[in-house]
């Protein structure tokens, strides 16, 4: 089926990038940036497409993709300059849930605790914190791993985005019922994309500047 992309606002449509860079890998919380730019987290289970969707966002190859799943167990921060609006930090999170139980949850569980947690206090969200995306395979919806996620991320009160990856691979009637099996399984509607053919990147852009301009930054 082809993609007929859905209008969005004039304002915050076709986001150019003037700058994209990767910046840095955390292994630990203590090398979790404390920077004044807001950020923006991808989660996900490691081969549901984090780093190619940071990729088609940013219009340039700054992330590193793999065919083989589990290969990061690192949070990369990318640097993103709009051509409107304040730089950000997109944070990829290590990719959890694609063996249960295995290290790498473990690995995701710890770090991403920590990225929302790692203040002195052990007690605040991350002030930098403007947005989660989780990234789900439009292939698997519901899945136990990305449900506990989801509603992980939902009770720490961040502002979330259910994002579906690798539409292109579905078929019409496997669209329906994937849309239909979202909702059932997460509460909510998840934004489908494709990174072959550009479907939900712009929206999911508009997302993106929203969370972005919303932002506040706490006070010091
Ligand atoms: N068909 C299709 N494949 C995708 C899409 N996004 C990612 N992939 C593939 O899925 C694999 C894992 O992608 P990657 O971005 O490395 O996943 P990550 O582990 O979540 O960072 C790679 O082989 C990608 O080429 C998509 O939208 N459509
Ligand atoms: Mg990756």
């Amino acid at each position: 089926m082809p993609h007929r992309p859905q209008p969005v606002p004039d304002r915050m449509a076709r986001v150019k990038i003037v700058a994209a860079e990767f910046v840095t890998s955390a292994a630990t919380a203590a090398d979790l940036l404390q920077t004044p730019l807001p950020e923006l987290a991808f989660a996900g289970r490691s081969n549901v497409g984090k780093s190619s969707l940071i990729n088609a966002l940013a219009g340039r190859t700054i992330a590193r993709t793999s065919a083989a799943p589990g290969k990061t167990r690192l949070a990369n921060y990318y640097r993103l300059q709009p051509d409107r609006g304040r730089a950000f930090h997109l944070v990829d999170l290590p990719g959890y849930g694609y063996a249960r139980g295995a290290r790498e949850g473990r690995a995701f569980d710890t770090l991403a605790h920590e990225y929302f947690f790692g203040g002195p206090a052990g007690v605040w969200m991350r002030p930098a914190i403007a947005g989660v995306a989780l990234l789900v395979d439009a292939r698997h919806p519901g899945l136990d791993t990305d449900v506990e996620a989801c509603d992980w991320f939902a009770a720490q009160g961040c502002a979330l985005q259910l994002v579906a990856t690798k539409a292109d691979k579905l078929t019409r009637a496997d669209r329906q019922r994937a849309g239909a099996a979202l909702v059932k399984a997460f509460g909510r509607t998840a934004l489908m994309t494709s990174v072959p053919s550009g479907e939900g990147i712009d929206e999911l852009w508009v997302w993106i500047a929203q969370q972005v301009e919303q932002w506040t930054q706490p006070p010091r």
